[in-house]
């Protein structure tokens, strides 16, 4: 079993990580940030590789001694459970989601299976290797010491869309904001994060969730806005911003979402929820024009092959998307005064790091650029 952690500790030392969807965006910059900072921590990866994964994100720490990639679904019940048993798993971090809202709008099912049905066969996987054993009684005992710290934890992701829409003058998201989900993903988020409130408040699980605003950073896939940008501006396409292009988002580097996730699994309360954001507000235009700047300056357009001087010249309003939320924006300040969180990174120097990360790996762009991409393209821009 995973060593405990002391009686007085309220910290959680993870000895042995499962990560849910870790060849995705977020899960592949979390496992690189996780194998840097805590290289002698066992880490397992379970991913279904869908067209979202992608066992190349991952390639930097393939032959790591304390690393180990699951090809297989968290929907498989027997799979993660041996997973959990055979790996000594204490911690969970779940980040395994159909995370894209519009696919959700072109075809919900596969985000009720996988983040609802999913996330529910995980929590009854850990319930049954953490919670329903002889030893889990000995754990959860109260000693004259007060009740000991629990050596497991389900840390599960979820996002700031599960609150719906903000208005101009509202202020930002808190973690008592009513949940009031608009897309299918988003609703398939909230539900998730219902169920693993149920099972900290009916068995005990001991979990904890952060919602986040909009990630953006390396090996995230051109679907969504900042890498479609970035690639269609090296391919000379236009660039297509869904109706008046003012919608508001509040961006955040991806490795600082990882130094909020850390900071929550060390130090966080069970039970309880975290938002985390980059309190930068920025409407979609003024992302295009940021992204066309940048490459103004890193990949100058030649006169001589382009019929226009700047990328900004690419920008194409198109058909706005169902139900487009119209503005995010986090109130982090729990996460600022519980754990001293703050993001390190500006979004100039964000985003600089991300365009040019980008232009630094053509191959890995030409990869996912395939044909089930371009059928993507086809279907949701014609
Ligand atoms: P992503 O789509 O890039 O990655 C999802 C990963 O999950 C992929 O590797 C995919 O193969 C895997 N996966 C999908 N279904 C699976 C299944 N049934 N079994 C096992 N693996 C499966 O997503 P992301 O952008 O990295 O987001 C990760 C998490 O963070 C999601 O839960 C998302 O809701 C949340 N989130 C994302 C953002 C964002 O801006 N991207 C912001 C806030 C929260
Ligand atoms: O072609 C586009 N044109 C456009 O104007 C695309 C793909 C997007 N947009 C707009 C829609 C949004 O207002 O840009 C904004 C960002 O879009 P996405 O990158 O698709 O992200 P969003 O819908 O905001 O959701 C993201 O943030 C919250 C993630 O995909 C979710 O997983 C996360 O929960």
């Amino acid at each position: 079993m995973p060593k405990k952690n002391t009686p007085h500790s309220s910290l959680l030392t993870p000895h042995s990580l499962l990560i849910t969807g870790g060849a995705g965006f977020i899960g592949a910059n979390f496992v690189h940030y996780w194998i840097k900072n805590y290289p002698d921590v066992q880490v397992t990866v379970l991913d279904a590789l869908t067209y979202a994964g992608n066992k190349a994100n991952l390639a930097p720490v393939e032959n790591h001694p304390k690393f180990r990639f699951v090809h297989g679904d968290i929907r498989h019940y027997a799979l993660v459970l041996n997973l959990l048993l055979d790996q000594e798993i204490d911690t969970i971090v779940h980040f395994a989601a159909e995370s894209h809202v519009d696919r959700s709008i072109h075809g919900p099912d596969a985000f009720v299976e996988t983040n609802i049905v999913g996330t529910h066969t995980l929590l009854k996987a850990a319930k049954a290797a953490w919670l329903d054993t002889p030893s889990a009684a000995m754990n959860t005992q109260t000693s004259a010491l007060g009740p000991q710290p629990s050596p497991y934890r389900f840390h599960h992701i979820s996002t700031d869309e599960v609150y719906g829409s903000l208005s101009p003058e509202d202020p930002g998201f808190c973690e008592t904001t009513a949940y009031a989900p608009n897309s299918p993903y988003a609703a398939s988020k909230a539900a998730s994060d219902f169920l693993v409130r149920a099972y900290y408040k009916t068995y005990g699980m001991p979990m904890t969730i952060s919602n986040c605003s909009n990630n953006y950073g390396p090996y995230q896939h051109p679907e969504k806005l900042i890498p479609l940008l970035t690639l269609n501006c090296l391919e000379h396409k236009p660039l297509p911003i869904y109706g008046d292009g003012l919608n508001i988002r509040d961006w955040l580097y991806v490795e600082d979402h990882c130094r909020g996730i850390d900071l929550i699994l060390k130090k966080g309360r069970i039970g309880e929820t975290y938002n985390i954001g980059g309190n930068c507000e920025k409407t979609n235009l003024e992302v295009v024009h940021t992204v066309c700047a940048i490459l103004d300056e890193l990949k100058p357009l030649s006169s001589s092959t382009a019929l226009f001087t700047s990328y900004s010249s690419l920008l194409t309003h198109v058909k706005d998307r169902a139900g487009h939320d119209r503005r995010y924006a986090i109130d982090a300040s729990k996460i600022s005064k519980e754990l001293a969180y703050m993001p390190i990174e500006t979004f100039e120097s964000g985003m600089q790091k991300t365009v040019q990360w980008y232009l630094e790996h053509p191959e890995w762009c030409k990869n996912v650029m395939g044909e089930n991409y371009k059928k993507w393209l086809a279907q949701n821009y014609s």
